[in-house]
């Protein structure tokens, strides 16, 4: 078991970690920047180190001041959270050199991932089901690149190999601009990420965004926690998820979990992972994995009992997984509508001061949360602040929780997108369930 843990996150993911180490047994050191001490897990977690000013390369990216709070602090480990330094490699690399424990898969792996075409060769080979596309990267010779178009089918998409996440992608509707759309990605791409390889895909118009929980100990064993819907985004950015995603027939969501397991096992993977696939039309295309814990990973865990942040630290610590996949029991439905502080128009970030703050409550509603009165939101992060997340046994009675839990949250001071949330539980089609990734863009007018 970990002796003590160093978080190197902020907001509601880092008091997320806080209370999974605390439910273990495990000491926790909170590092934070100049604006961030007075965070609700700063004064919650054993010790606190401010690590640097405000501007996130000063403080939660600075590689060196987050391994010297380690030397410092005896932490034997670190939890990356989600964004930050979750999924860079060197990171990884240089907290296993320095001889602390990555609560995370092991370097390479998040390196194999973080290169979305050997991802994709890899998930491939292990019988994942991909999006029809070039293989491999693309080359520069005019014919070769056509012929590949032409055997996929128009309009095919290209991306960035270092992309991910919505970055560095180009769609190509027709033959005649396909050799200048792929130069033009290749030249973005090697000035946004150093790295100029590109990839096609067969674009897929009408797709939902429905993606696989997984938790593998890097020891030849793997489960899934089911999958999740999380189509409702805006300029990606995932808006309101749920688990499961609904209407999707059982055999091809079964064989698609079990060959997430099977490539967990295949490439060695350690810790809690996400497979995100396209669906369209009955079928399942991987485009890319998380080697991270998600920000929506609640939905998962009210849908089965499995509390993935702890998972996480056990396997961290060595631990073989402790379930096997048919004591995973799938009951009810979950939502997690995501709290931002924005403006509701303009969608701009809204920092400012909470003056007042009621979290809602009763049966089947999860605040995750480190808001409270009078705390400050700052300009220099990311602008969400808590997540409502609702259980119900079936889809109907989470929904109705949530559209009650969202009616209770009050706070004063800021603005936030809660309205939007009130306006999305009552549409009808998304009740209706399946909706796909352009649904809210086009509901908001965009
Ligand atoms: C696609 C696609 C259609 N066809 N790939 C955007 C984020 C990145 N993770 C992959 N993305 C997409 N890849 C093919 N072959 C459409 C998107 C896409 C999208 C995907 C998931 C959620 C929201 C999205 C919004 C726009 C485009």
């Amino acid at each position: 078991m970990l002796d003590k843990v160093l978080i190197a996150n902020r907001g509601e993911i880092a008091l997320r970690i806080l209370r999974a180490c605390k439910e273990l047994g495990i000491k926790t050191v909170a590092v934070h920047s100049k604006v961030d001490a007075d965070l609700k897990h700063v004064k919650l977690a054993d010790q606190s180190i401010c690590i640097g000013p405000n501007p996130s390369p000063k403080s939660y990216l600075n590689i060196p001041a987050i391994i010297s709070a380690m030397e410092v602090t005896n932490s034997v480990a670190v939890h990356p959270g989600y964004g930050f330094l979750a999924e860079n490699a060197d990171f990884a690399e240089q907290v296993e050199n320095s001889g602390f424990v990555f609560i995370g898969p092991t370097a390479e792996c998040i390196r194999i991932m973080g290169d979305k075409v050997a991802a994709i060769k890899a998930m491939k080979a292990s019988g994942v089901p991909t999006v029809p596309g070039s293989d491999g990267p693309l080359n520069e010779d005019p014919e070769t690149l056509k012929a590949i178009a032409k055997r996929i089918g128009y309009p095919v998409i290209i991306k960035a190999a270092a992309g991910g996440g919505g970055r560095g992608m180009r769609v190509v509707e027709n033959e005649e601009t396909l050799v200048t759309s792929i130069t033009i990605t290749k030249t973005e791409a090697q000035a946004a990420f150093g790295d100029g390889t590109v990839y096609m895909e067969k674009f897929l118009q009408n797709p939902r965004h429905v993606e696989v929980q997984v938790l593998s100990d890097g020891q030849g064993n793997a489960i899934h926690l089911g999958d999740r819907d999380c189509s409702l985004q805006r300029r990606h950015q995932k808006v309101l998820e749920e688990a499961p995603a609904p209407g999707i027939p059982e055999d091809v969501r079964q064989a698609v979990f079990e060959s997430c397991t099977n490539a967990c096992i295949e490439i060695g993977y350690r810790g809690a992972g996400t497979f995100e696939f396209l669906y369209e039309d009955g079928h399942y295309y991987f485009i890319e994995m998380n080697t991270r814990v998600q920000v929506e990973h609640p939905v998962s865990e009210m849908i089965t009992g499995v509390d993935i942040v702890k998972e996480q630290l056990l396997i961290a610590g060595g631990e073989p997984l402790s379930m096997k996949q048919e004591d995973i029991i799938f009951r009810g439905h979950s939502f997690e509508c995501r709290i931002n502080a924005e403006d509701p128009v303009t969608f701009l970030p809204q920092p400012g001061t909470i003056k007042s703050y009621h979290a809602p409550g009763g049966n089947g509603v999860r605040v995750d949360s480190h808001i409270y009165n009078g705390y400050r939101v700052p300009p220099n992060y990311d602008s969400l602040i808590g997540k409502i997340i609702t259980y119900g046994h079936d889809r109907d009675s989470a929904l109705s929780r949530m559209r009650n839990a969202l009616d209770e949250m009050m706070i004063d001071g800021i603005k936030t997108n809660i309205a939007l949330h009130q306006d999305l539980v009552e549409d009808a089609e998304f009740k209706k369930g399946g909706v796909n990734i352009h649904y809210l863009e086009k509901k908001l007018g965009l």
